[in-house]
């Protein structure tokens, strides 16, 4: 089938025209005869086919913006994790239906095809898998936007458990060929590293600066398509990837000196080879400062280009670009936006920090000092020298600006400068990425709100009005639609369609909670997505849980903040007590984990070991006759996030109050009909807020009390002291209960609860178990229970990322949609 040349249309939505559509591609776009296709040549050509039908949108979307000329949203983010892209592009395109019929007529299973689709790992957690979630959503409100970030060959890790300790191995993401990628060598960038800076006087007598890079890499953009849903919108993304100038040096390749005739090469491309695994830890590496500043410097070069092809004055910059900085990892873009107007356009310099500052704004993700990011001023002196001297030209007039708002405050100066004097001198990214940007804003109300009266504190008293909040949100088509059908098909039969663009609909579900005949139609749809889980697990790890038992999850990174050791202390108080009398009622439980430690987290690590050696020793246990089973199988990724969701009866947020920003997590499962077990932190306040208290299982210290604890004096020893059942279970750990005999083994552990407990697993303890129990009792009155489960679903439309969308483009974005015609 040929394209008509003007319209440019030539698919149809019919069973003929999309078999035709899938031959053709198996053909001409993959080159392989049906004859001799493999499944994988079968994916790309069902792959091609869908994306066919997106490249249409794609050009109509190109084209109406390009003649509306209308203001951007540029989202910046070092991290992305788009999830599994085919099944979400047949939805989107309407597609499924004949795509199943074409392949059937074939005997060719459709959902075979979705399983081969690989997963993009482009970031660590939630803050990666947000950035996904708002592409998705600007596009479904048909905001002009295009994301920007990098295209790693190596992703998140792939983990793998060898007797229970975590293994990681490369996640050659890349392997097969990747469908949903257009390199657009055409458009590519060059970035300089390095060098000099040269000073010189213009012809009117003005200092100028001109860098001169060491040497440079090129930037090939690679654009994958963001389709809205139900829409015409397609936006794009665009991840960088770094490419060498040379492919090698004739020279040394002449004298037959060939790996370092590859050596500059090899150098280059490192840049975007791997993503860096840690999450809320910074680690101050060139490697990572150069991947940033890549990125960035690739990005604006675009920017500037496309906003060039129609605009000339650079006044009017801010109003047809605005930057989301999604964290510090692209905050170097200030000093690069500056170096290009200062030092290649020649405004000078207030001008240029006009623009500069009108067109950035900053979304802080973290309360956690250690993942503030902070580079030494000598390594981007290495680096990026013009860059740095450009930050103290920031710098120096930004502490005027505070010594004439508190004059004789020199304490407040040092507090609030961009540079850290003392114990080293480093760049404070959070401190420049606010002082460059017109707003602020944290994840979750009880997030932004420490961030202006503690993390960021004194730039909250001298820009009250720069600091917002934005609570995020999560894409209900992601993660309700396409991970539980049949929720959603439930939910389409009883309130209509239109909840997946308007998620504050899921309200009406309120009036069935009473419904005797609802109830049922809603228990058995957690079941059967309860038996599909425990078939996929049975399938994939040979582990099996009972569907009946209480499916208690606890799915997050792993980290000793979000306290999964809390959890796995709860499991050895539960196992204790059937020990002592197996005879025990107890309701059965099913743990199931999934968690990523960063490779050099030892602690987390070791919280992983012990989970596993927990299983072991509980799951056989005659006594507990598979009343307590845990579970954990690798990989941890967000296809396996969208087997969790639907099945889940509980949800564990249990982070210490006052540490996680936001969650994400905490929002996928409430949507889908799970309960909260959880603190008052970040995100959970505002669902409890919404659920109601009686359908949220509350526990633990209050930020307020937390500082009050720690001002008192917190002494965890006492606490293990005093509560027998406590001291029973870090007894157990100590004296190799979960490590047959070893005491060495969990040593670390057990030292870091007694002596410092920074997150106060001690203190909570008693609360938390409590509060499981009250859960498992809640469990025992079904219809109650499933009553709450509607609530929850009902009444967490607010957290739906069109909502969140919507609030940025209102109070920090000002940008309007653009409806693309069909
Ligand atoms: C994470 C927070 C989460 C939050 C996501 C998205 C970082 C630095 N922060 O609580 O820990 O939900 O960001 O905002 O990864």
């Amino acid at each position: 089938m040929s394209a008509n040349p003007t319209t440019g249309q030539r698919i149809q939505r019919t069973v003929p025209a999309f078999t035709q559509l899938l031959l053709d591609n198996l053909y001409h776009t993959h080159g392989q005869a049906v004859q001799s296709a493999s499944a994988q040549d079968g994916y790309m050509a069902l792959s091609y086919s869908v994306r066919d039908f997106l490249v249409e949108r794609w050009r109509k979307t190109t084209e109406a913006q390009y003649r509306a000329n209308p203001k951007f949203v540029y989202y910046f983010s070092a991290e992305y994790l788009p999830g599994k892209q085919l099944a979400r592009n047949m939805l989107y395109t309407d597609t499924m239906n004949v795509a199943r019929a074409a392949l059937a007529a074939h005997d060719l299973n459709v959902d075979d095809f979705i399983d081969l689709d690989i997963e993009p790992g482009l970031g660590n957690g939630g803050l990666g898998r947000l950035a996904s979630c708002f592409l998705d959503s600007l596009a479904t409100l048909d905001i002009p936007a295009v994301g920007y970030g990098i295209r790693y060959e190596y992703g998140i890790f792939k983990q793998m458990f060898r007797d229970g300790w975590q293994v990681e191995k490369p996640d050659g993401w890349l392997m097969y060929g990747n469908p949903w990628e257009f390199p657009q060598s055409d458009e590519m960038v060059m970035v300089g590293f390095g060098g000099t800076v040269e000073s010189s006087t213009d012809d009117a007598g003005n200092a100028c600066s001109r860098w001169l890079p060491k040497y440079q890499v090129l930037g090939e953009p690679c654009t994958v398509l963001v389709p809205g849903y139900a829409t015409e919108t397609v936006n794009i993304l665009r991840l960088w990837r770094a490419r060498a100038t040379e492919e090698f040096d004739f020279q040394l390749f002449d004298i037959g000196d060939y790996v370092k005739a590859v050596e500059q090469k090899v150098y280059s491309e490192n840049i975007s080879k791997v993503l860096y695994p840690n999450d809320e830890t910074y680690q101050g590496k060139r490697l990572r400062l150069q991947q940033q500043y890549f990125f960035v410097a690739c990005s604006l070069h675009d920017i500037i280009r496309r906003f060039h092809l129609k605009n000339d004055d650079w006044d009017l910059f801010p109003q047809k670009v605005v930057i989301q900085l999604n964290d510090t990892h692209p905050v170097i873009a200030i000093a690069e936006l500056m170096r290009i107007l200062v030092d290649q356009y020649g405004l000078d310099w207030d001008r240029a920090w006009q623009i500069a500052r009108d067109t950035f704004a900053y979304t802080c993700h973290t309360l956690l000092p250690e993942a503030l990011e902070k580079w030494p001023v000598d390594l981007l002196e290495h680096c990026l020298p013009r860059h740095l001297q450009i930050i103290y030209d920031i710098n120096y007039r930004f502490l005027e600006e505070v010594r004439s708002r508190f004059p004789g405050d020199e304490q407040r100066v040092a507090r609030m400068s961009i540079i850290e004097e003392t114990p080293r001198r480093q760049i404070r990214m959070a401190h420049l990425a606010t002082v460059g940007s017109f707003a602020v804003n944290g994840v979750a109300e009880l997030h932004s709100r420490l961030l202006r009266e503690q993390t960021l504190r004194d730039f909250a008293d001298l820009w009250p009005d720069h600091f917002q909040n934005k609570t995020n949100g999560v894409t209900p088509r992601r993660f309700v639609q396409l991970a539980n059908p049949r929720l959603a098909t439930l939910i389409t039969s009883t309130i209509g369609a239109d909840w997946l663009t308007d998620l504050d609909q899921l309200q009406q579900l309120e009036d069935y909670a009473e419904d005797a005949a609802f109830l049922t139609a809603w228990r058995d749809i957690k079941q059967a997505n309860k038996v599909a889980l425990t078939e996929y697990l049975e399938k994939s790890i040979q582990q099996h849980f009972h569907p009946d038992s209480i499916l208690d999850v606890m799915a997050k990174r792993l980290h000793e903040y979000k306290r999964q050791l809390l959890k796995a202390m709860h499991i050895i108080w539960l196992y204790q007590r059937i020990k002592a009398n197996p005879k025990l009622v107890v309701a059965p439980r099913t743990f199931l984990f999934g968690a990523k430690a960063a490779p050099g987290y030892h602690l987390a690590k070791l919280i992983i070991k012990l989970i596993h050696n927990i299983g072991t020793v509980v799951n056989p246990d005659p006594d507990v006759q598979g009343r307590l089973k845990v579970v954990f199988p690798a990989n941890y990724n967000v296809s396996m996030a969208e087997r969790f969701y639907p099945a889940a009866d509980l949800s564990e947020q249990i982070s210490l109050a006052g540490k996680e920003a936001s969650g994400t997590g905490n929002m996928k499962f409430a949507l889908n009909g799970a309960l909260t077990i959880g603190t008052l932190d970040g995100a959970n306040v505002e669902i409890r807020e919404r659920v109601g208290a009686a359908n949220f299982f509350l526990f633990g210290l209050s930020v307020d009390e937390v500082a009050a604890l720690r001002q008192r004096g917190y002494n965890p020893m006492l606490y293990y002291q005093q509560n027998t059942d406590l001291r029973n279970v870090i007894d157990a750990i100590a004296t190799g209960g979960f490590s047959n005999g070893d005491m060495k083994l969990f040593q670390p552990l057990v030292d870091a609860l007694l002596f410092h407990d920074q997150f106060m697993l001690l203190a909570d303890f008693q609360a938390y178990v409590d509060c499981c129990e009250a859960a498992a009792e809640a469990y025992q009155a079904p219809d109650r229970w499933t009553r709450m489960s509607i609530l929850n679903t009902a009444r967490c439309g607010f957290f739906s990322s069109d909502r969140t969308i919507r609030q940025y483009c209102d109070d920090i974005w000002r940008v309007d949609s653009l409806r693309v015609k069909a």
